[in-house]
């Protein structure tokens, strides 16, 4: 019998109400049972939230420095077990182990920015437009935050959102993805030992509060319960609508980071190994399940048959596999449904007028792939710009290729889409590269770089639907956690009218 997990609510690990549980398997191999997850219920999110609300009055008064030094023990803790929580991250979503080990230091990194942070969260200040009078402006924590993640980054995205949250002085309930509760379950134990060793007899109950579940019951009371004050959610497009939809209602602070439909673009001067390398990597690597997967492959005339023929040639010999076996390129879609998706999308591709499927383009099932959910890495060439496959998120093992003829025409292609997440353009022409720059519309491009690895102490978000405007990582995501308070100090002795004495 595989063995039952638990929520963290109010600082105690407590079975479900209801004592309903989800099963977790490996996607690589579906014997495989990793082990059972509460199937949480709306009570045991109105707990949680009502512990969390409990602790914000408590932990909202903790100095930040004191709550810095809590996620730098978590990012040692992590470091420790950074091997661990990468095999068992492979295990139950699939990417492979060197993947799930950069999953999981993208977390290291968070906590350890955090930490710093938590002695500066500066605020700004202003000279008063009255005499002996002192403007200051400080940043004050919002109060109970709902925290609904993905399976693709199960370390990283959560981090990305808890650890800022939490040094501003905010409280969490996290709900993770139903289909990576374990490595939700190992962060959010370290986060609590982490809590027990800082604060000791102060310890605070409800702090970070775990609630595992489906996205329609957890997700949906997170987005409408009365005390979150603010949400931030990673996932779908149509999902994240639907929060914000409902969460709209009760005026919460909502941060959306949605879909991505991301392009690589290969001029002809470029350096054609570098570009060819990175497309590999943005395509195929986590099986083309990031938001920041390259998904469109936008080549030049003059080098399209030569790069192409090159492309499928290595395309074709990257090894599949379960992640944790060496040796392995790519791992498994994440489910059965999720392969289901990208086969449909396939199969769209293939009806769409003119475009060829060059590699791959059905389920991998040999030898010891049948017990998983592989597919094989799939191309096609000579997509136009308003095929769906061009248009529209798959995420999963599948390239589009289409042809341009000029830098100008190669933007155009890129931003014809309603996403813009992430870009990548291969040139030694530094104009292009500038130029490109400037009017690619989408919240990251790299030059002569892939269109996947973004470090964790830059801004990370997109443009049109793949957002609402805000960010993660790095300095800007503090200001999504934390409210502006100004504050007047007046030490005249006298009432002072601003806008009317002086003027
Ligand atoms: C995602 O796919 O949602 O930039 C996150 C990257 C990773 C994060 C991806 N650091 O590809």
């Amino acid at each position: 019998m595989a063995e039952k997990y638990k929520n963290l609510i109010n600082g105690k690990w407590v079975e479900p109400t209801g004592g309903k549980y989800i099963e977790n398997r490996n996607p690589a191999n579906w014997d495989d049972v990793i082990g059972l997850y509460p199937a949480s219920t709306v009570e045991d999110v109105d707990t949680a939230v009502a512990a969390a609300k409990a602790a914000f009055e408590k932990w909202r008064l903790v100095p930040a420095p004191k709550r810095g030094d809590v996620l730098k023990i978590v990012g040692d803790k992590m470091l420790t077990r950074k091997d661990e929580i990468a095999f068992e991250m492979t295990r139950e979503m699939g990417k492979v182990f060197a993947e799930t080990k950069g999953d999981t230091q993208e977390g290291i990194d968070t906590a350890y920015y955090a930490a710093s942070e938590g002695r500066r969260l500066f605020g700004l200040n202003a000279p008063s437009e009255l005499p002996n009078k002192m403007n200051l402006s400080f940043r004050v924590p919002i109060g109970v935050g709902g925290f609904i993640t993905p399976w693709n980054f199960p370390m990283a995205i959560p981090t990305w959102k808890l650890f800022p949250a939490l040094i501003c002085g905010n409280t969490a309930v996290f709900k993770p993805a139903e289909l990576t509760p374990k490595t939700a379950h190992t962060l959010v134990e370290i986060i609590d030992e982490a809590m027990h060793e800082v604060l000791g007899r102060d310890y605070i109950p409800g702090v970070i509060n775990l609630v595992h579940g489906k996205g329609s019951i957890i997700g949906e009371r997170i987005s409408n319960h009365p005390d979150i004050d603010l949400i931030s959610f990673t996932g779908s497009t149509a999902v994240g609508k639907r929060i914000n939809e409902v969460a709209g209602a009760s005026l919460k602070r909502v941060s959306l980071e949605l879909g991505g439909k991301n392009a690589q673009i290969v001029m002809d001067d470029a350096n054609q190994e570098l570009a060819l390398e990175a497309v590999l990597w943005g395509a195929f690597g986590t099986t083309g399940q990031r938001c920041t997967a390259t998904s469109r492959l936008i080549l030049h005339e003059k080098i399209y048959d030569e790069f192409l023929e090159k492309l499928i040639a290595r395309a074709g010999k990257l090894k599949l596999g379960y992640g944790n076996d060496k040796g392995v390129d790519v791992g498994p879609c994440v489910s059965e449904s999720q392969r289901k998706t990208v086969d449909e999308y396939v199969q769209i591709g293939k009806n769409e007028d003119k475009a060829k499927l060059v590699l791959g383009g059905e389920f991998a099932s040999d030898g010891t792939l049948k017990g998983g959910w592989f597919y094989k890495p799939t191309i096609f060439a000579d997509v136009k710009p308003e095929m769906r496959i061009a248009k529209e998120e798959i995420f999963g093992p599948v390239l589009a290729v289409i042809k341009t003829n000029s830098l100008e025409d190669a933007v155009n292609i890129l931003n014809n889409t309603k996403y813009g997440l992430s870009s990548s353009i291969f040139t030694n022409n530094v104009n292009d590269a500038f130029r490109a720059v400037r009017d690619i519309r989408a919240g990251i491009t790299y030059v002569n770089g892939a269109t996947i690895g973004a470090e964790a102490h830059m801004p990370f978000g997109g443009v049109k639907e793949t957002g609402n405007g805000h960010r993660e990582g790095g300095w800007t995501v503090y200001d999504f956690y934390t409210e502006w308070k100004a504050v007047y100090i007046d030490y005249s002795g006298k009432l002072q009218r601003a806008q009317i004495d002086n003027y």
